[in-house]
């Protein structure tokens, strides 16, 4: 069969942007050519409503094979009882956790969008606002989280579930407090670890099944598998109400080849070499982060995979056009609100960088180095465009191709 041309040359076109770029959005990565091979397998092709042995249709003897192995995994890497591996995303995996265990019009306690949530823990734009009650705690001025006034608000607004895990959040997490303003309160303790799962996979930051009652995840940030979405728990009539959740109340049949995917990342993510490359990206994303500063840069500092610059301090520019400027040379990263940041969140007053992708790619801490000096030097106007592009390729060709990972 003829197949789209143009849309091959689209594929083509995007290929060579991810080889010749720089890639520093920190919810990104590159899978493995075995995780993008599962991806594109025949597993597509199967209808497997249901799970692992109660399944609504014939001939799921091997899909239940693969997704029971994806389980397995899973909770071996997280040290988890129980997972349900269908979710489509991460804003699905929290809707399940959700459906799971509140009613409508429930109350939800969780860090705003603008101070490093995510749209689904409650943000006027997402379902989350419009079928649960939602208020938020926040940072203290050191843009670390305020846990006595968590405390103080938990007490006060009596939330049924409160939630941890940010997409935008530098520092690591005392879990331990959180939960106990949860018992404190009786609510659910939940936690949405899709940033730092390869961290937690690790062993680099601590582990939140050690405390929550319920821990939903991506799996293609830091984990580096398949765009997709997980939960875990450690409580069985959780996980009941959580498969329930997700089939047949929220999805309908799962992506297979997804899951396969998700299986052969969770396989990765137990091998020694992905410590290493854990240990790597902390490595480097400090490294970052010292030299902006030591360049006089404001920046967050880091404890985990990410920092936030503060550009406007830094540079006179918003978060918006220094993302747009170092887009021409290659370099691409997001625009993020800082706490308390007085732009709106399409323009912002800073950028989030990550160093999970370019990890994979082979950077080390010395390329780390040349990129906070690439950053500093164009956004200063002391290097110029084509000495900037010329020194982004030199990093780029040095890493692995893409498809060579
Ligand atoms: N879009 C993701 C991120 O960039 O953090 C969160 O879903």
């Amino acid at each position: 069969m003829n197949r789209d041309e143009l849309l091959f040359s689209y594929l083509e076109s995007e290929t060579k942007r991810q080889n010749g770029g720089i890639e520093l959005i920190a919810s990104e990565n590159f899978a493995s050519k075995n995780v993008r091979a599962l991806c594109g397998s025949i597993l597509t092709n199967k209808y497997a409503e249901g799970f692992p042995g109660k399944r609504y249709y014939g001939g799921c003897v091997h899909i239940d094979e693969i997704e029971n192995r994806a389980i397995e995994l899973v909770t071996k890497l997280f040290g988890a009882k129980y997972a349900c591996v269908q979710p489509h995303s991460g804003t699905q995996a929290n809707m399940i956790a959700y459906y799971a265990l509140l009613n409508t019009g429930d109350k939800i306690l969780s860090l705003s969008l603008d101070e490093g949530g995510h749209l689904s823990h409650g943000s006027k734009v997402s379902f989350s606002s419009r079928y649960y009650n939602v208020d938020f705690y926040h940072l203290n001025k050191n843009g670390r989280i305020d846990y006595e006034a968590l405390r103080e608000k938990a007490l006060e607004y009596r939330p049924n579930l409160i939630l941890a895990g940010f997409s935008a959040y530098p520092f690591e997490i005392d879990y331990q407090k959180i939960k106990d303003v949860a018992k404190e309160v009786g609510a659910y303790f939940m936690v949405d670890m899709a940033h730092i799962a390869g961290l937690i996979a690790a062993g680099e930051l601590d582990n939140p099944l050690k405390y929550a009652d319920i821990v939903t995840s991506t799996t293609h940030k830091t984990l580096r598998g398949p765009r997709g979405g997980i939960v875990l728990t450690n409580n069985e009539e959780i996980i009941k109400k959580v498969n329930k959740a997700c089939f047949p109340a929220l999805q309908g049949g799962p992506l297979e080849n997804i899951i396969g995917a998700k299986a052969e990342c969770f396989y990765e993510a137990l091998q020694p070499e992905y410590k290493e490359y854990i240990k790597q990206v902390k490595i480097n994303t400090k490294a970052c982060s010292d030299e902006l500063t030591r360049l006089g840069d404001i920046n967050s500092g880091t404890e985990n995979h990410l920092f936030l610059l503060n550009t406007k301090k830094s540079f006179g520019v918003t978060g918006k056009d220094a993302q747009e400027k170092l887009e021409e040379i290659g370099i691409t990263l997001n625009k993020n609100m800082l706490p308390n940041d007085d732009e709106k969140p399409s323009v912002t007053s800073g950028v989030r960088i990550g160093f999970a992708a370019v990890t994979t790619r082979g950077a080390i801490k010395e390329d780390a180095i040349e990129i906070a000096r690439i950053i500093d030097g164009y956004l200063k106007n002391n290097i110029k465009k084509e000495d900037a592009i010329s020194r982004v390729k030199t990093l780029t060709k040095s890493w692995k191709q893409i498809d060579e990972i």
